[in-house]
């Protein structure tokens, strides 16, 4: 029997499709694609292509086109969505073990938080993700966190009161901030520059590397470098999406995260390296000497309270981690 032409290139077709059936992903993240998240997603993306041959790709989407964190991370969860990469900010709604992270002044400085994260306190964190229907791949960062508003500049916790400031949807970051006097807002990131813009809040708190891919510069004029608390990131997939894998691509997938994780850690270092000088040339006022001990010493009240839910001596165990 002699193939048509057509049927021949049928046939082809579906043979090609055979040797290189392709599987695509989504990955989301908040912030723009030109930032220290979009480098994690986008080293991700590369490095699970590589190292499946091709068979999976992974499609990105930045800015909250998928919807905010915590939509992002339910969709995740259902399944509706593969992957994403997102802060801690809502992670605690649905992993309440990590809010322990989330604690102010609990890390010295990155090299600390990293090295926490990497080792087994934070690998262990990452295996709580299963019971909730995630595979959590890696930890990642968004950095240290520093106070921005219209206002005023703030040097002690004395001048943040009163001022109404757009929080994370974090139960953690909420108290402490209460602590400061702060009037807390909680809100999704992709409404937070409108919020800014429009005055709704007077302020908000991010890294820097959020801070500049944000351009927050252009809607808020004092940044108080406060540093109040270390901001992880996470790589999350659906559980049963990872589960399917075989045993070399689940190695693949979370190899690929590592890579995601250094990318992202060292353009976190670049964007605080250059991030001040970028920022006052914007036009912002740079506070660089806040009063950190009287921050530390506001949280005393709140502090107590942190310590009587996540244990002392699991607090410490995190502090004094070398
Ligand atoms: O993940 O919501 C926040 O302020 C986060 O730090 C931001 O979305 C980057």
């Amino acid at each position: 029997m002699k193939f048509g032409p057509i049927a021949a290139a049928c046939l082809s077709l579906a043979l090609s499709s055979v040797a290189f059936a392709q599987t695509t992903m989504k990955i989301s993240i908040s912030t723009a694609q030109n930032s220290h998240q979009g480098v994690a997603i986008d080293t991700f993306a590369k490095e699970v292509e590589k190292r499946t041959g091709g068979r999976y790709k992974i499609q990105t989407f930045y800015n909250g086109s998928l919807g905010g964190e915590r939509e992002s991370i339910e969709a995740v969860q259902l399944g509706t969505q593969e992957l994403a990469f997102s802060s801690t900010g809502p992670v605690p709604n649905f992993v309440p073990e990590t809010k322990i992270l989330d604690v102010p002044f609990l890390f010295r400085d990155k090299a600390h938080a990293r090295a926490v994260l990497d080792g087994p306190i934070g690998q262990d964190l990452l295996t709580k993700f299963d019971a909730k229907g995630f595979k959590a791949l890696a930890w990642a960062e968004n950095g240290f966190r520093h106070m921005t508003n219209s206002k005023r500049d703030v040097r002690t916790p004395e001048d943040l009161k009163g001022l109404k400031m757009r929080t994370m949807e974090n139960p953690v970051h909420i108290a402490a901030y209460k602590g400061f006097g702060i009037i807390t807002t909680p809100m999704a990131f992709p409404e937070v520059f409108t919020a800014l813009q429009q005055g709704t809040v007077d302020g908000q708190e991010n890294p820097l590397p959020v801070i500049i891919s944000a351009k927050f510069d252009q809607v808020q004029k004092h940044l108080s470098l406060t540093g109040h608390v270390y901001s992880p990131c996470i790589f999350l997939m659906n559980k049963a999406s990872f589960d399917k894998l075989s045993a070399a691509d689940k190695q693949a997938f979370l190899d690929a995260a590592k890579e995601g994780t250094k990318a992202n850690r060292a353009r976190v270092d670049e964007d605080d390296a250059k991030g001040v000088a970028d920022l006052r040339a914007k036009g912002m006022t740079v506070i660089d000497n806040v009063d950190k001990a009287k921050f530390v010493a506001a949280l005393a009240p709140v502090n107590a309270q942190f310590e009587k839910e996540f244990g002392k001596a699991n607090l410490d165990k995190i502090r004094d981690y070398k």
